[in-house]
């Protein structure tokens, strides 16, 4: 049974494997920033919830919850093709595919950060999260520098 759709099986599964690099880099950039302007959107919730007094602590949660998440989808927001040279408008730098090191230490610093600040936030102590809010900024900050063209 199994052998007689072997054939079919093995080209569905090449397909489903190959889907990535199918995908157009045009796509590719338009899903990358899509996500990061998610992500942009979670930490304005993050610092507008700390603006009210008393801090909107069950709003930092649910937002750190998504920037978390962010930070464990984001390795997979950078394909190769992805850069200025797919001639699609992006401000992501070709130093990230040139030095993938630097630039997975950067994503990491933010992810541990990421994961910092969510167990802050679930403790719920205000002063504690405001620290690793600004440590968390830095951390987005960080990569900016390095890895993205200047400007909005
Ligand atoms: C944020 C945000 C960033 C960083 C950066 C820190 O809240 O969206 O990209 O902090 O502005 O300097």
């Amino acid at each position: 049974m199994i052998r007689r759709y072997r054939r079919a099986l093995v080209a569905t599964a090449l397909i489903f494997a190959a889907t990535p690099l199918l995908a157009a880099p045009a796509d590719q950039v338009r899903s990358r920033i899509d996500a990061f302007r998610e992500l942009g959107a979670s930490m304005k919730a993050v610092n507008d919830a700390q603006r009210t007094a008393p801090p909107q602590t069950m709003l930092i949660q649910i937002s750190a919850r998504q920037i978390a998440n962010a930070a464990r989808a984001m390795p997979g927001w950078f394909p190769k093709g992805s850069g200025p040279e797919s001639g699609a408008k992006t401000k992501a730098k070709p130093l990230i595919w040139a030095q993938p090191a630097a630039f997975k230490k950067a994503q990491d610093a933010f992810a541990a950060q990421a994961f910092n600040f969510q167990r802050a936030a679930n403790a719920g102590n205000a002063d504690a999260i405001r620290a690793e809010t600004a440590k968390l900024g830095a951390t987005c900050k960080g990569c900016h520098d390095q890895f993205r063209a200047p400007g909005n």
